[in-house]
């Protein structure tokens, strides 16, 4: 999710780069540096559903193991939700929900490398990502 405090930090890190006369986004971005548990540069699969899988239980408010649409906060829309909810019972399972999280992951994935790097995390389907893991 784009924040405000997101868009103010990744405005900070522009300014700071060009005052240290670096490279723009040379610093991992945030969302790298929450996503990229074993540092290597990049999100896989495996770190982007252990991600999801935090924040499923955590939307899980009334930890019946399933999220509905209130629990989502606005995260899929209608249309995207009944696309994930194959057996239209008015809530995701764990794996439906990251059955969504692996469609957008390679969506995002423009080449086909099986990671994501910095630039590849900050294209539309990167952002729409995102909101997923975090
Ligand atoms: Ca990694
Ligand atoms: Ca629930
Ligand atoms: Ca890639």
């Amino acid at each position: 999710m784009i924040t405000r405090r997101t868009a103010t930090l990744n405005s900070l890190a522009v300014i700071t780069s060009i005052l240290v006369g670096q490279p723009a986004f040379a610093a991992p971005s945030r969302a790298m540096q929450l996503l990229d548990t074993d540092n290597d540069g990049t999100v896989d699969l495996d770190e982007a559903k252990k991600a999801a899988s935090t924040l499923f239980d955590k939307l899980d408010r009334d930890h019946d193991g399933t999220l509905d649409r209130r629990e989502l906060r606005g995260r899929l829309s209608a249309a995207e939700f009944a696309a994930a909810d194959p057996d239209k019972d008015g809530t995701l399972s764990k794996d439906e929900y990251l059955k969504v999280v692996e469609d957008r992951f390679k969506a995002a994935d423009r080449d086909y490398d099986g990671t994501l790097d910095e630039k590849e995390l900050r294209s539309r389907a990167g952002r729409a990502l995102l909101p997923l893991l975090q």
